[in-house]
């Protein structure tokens, strides 16, 4: 869907275990500016519930396994993370929310700004109508 994609990393396999280096500007196309880890999350819990008006991010699960559901007025899917090679791009504009995470998980993501509130939309409607004003705005 729009603004989602996987990115598949490269793994070093050796006698001694497995290595997955990401760099900037190479495997991830943004400037890291933050790094977060979301982890001992309880069993039933969803986090998210929002959507960014500019940031970009990758969201790896280093260790477990959670899904995230992405979605847009338009269309929404729900994506299995359970592989420290593979990573979920998240770009703007897009509504996430984050569940099922297994126990130990570690979701890590990382971010093309520093922390601000100002880039988040919170209410689903509020984010219903941001979407559909910036939609109008790329067809002018
Ligand atoms: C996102 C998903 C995948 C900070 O102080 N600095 C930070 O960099 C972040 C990300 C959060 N916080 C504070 C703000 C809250 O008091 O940590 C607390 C929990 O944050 P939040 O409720 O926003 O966490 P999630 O899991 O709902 O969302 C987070 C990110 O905020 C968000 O950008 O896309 O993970």
């Amino acid at each position: 869907m729009e603004n989602v994609k996987i990115i598949n990393f490269k793994i070093n396999t050796d006698k001694y275990g497995k290595l997955t280096p990401i760099e900037q500007k190479i495997d991830i196309g943004f400037n890291i500016k933050r790094v977060y880890y979301i982890y001992e999350v309880e069993e039933g819990v969803r986090r998210g519930f929002h959507s960014h008006k500019k940031l970009e991010q990758v969201l790896i699960c280093v260790h477990g396994k959670v899904k995230i559901l992405v979605k847009t007025p338009n269309e929404e899917e729900i994506i299995t993370l359970d592989n420290p090679s593979e990573g979920l791009y998240i770009g703007p504009n897009i509504w996430r929310e984050m569940y099922d995470f297994e126990e130990g998980a570690v979701l890590l993501v990382l971010a093309s700004d520093y922390y601000k509130v100002s880039d988040y939309i919170r209410e689903y409607d509020k984010y219903e109508k941001y979407y559909k004003k910036s939609k109008k705005k790329e067809v002018k």
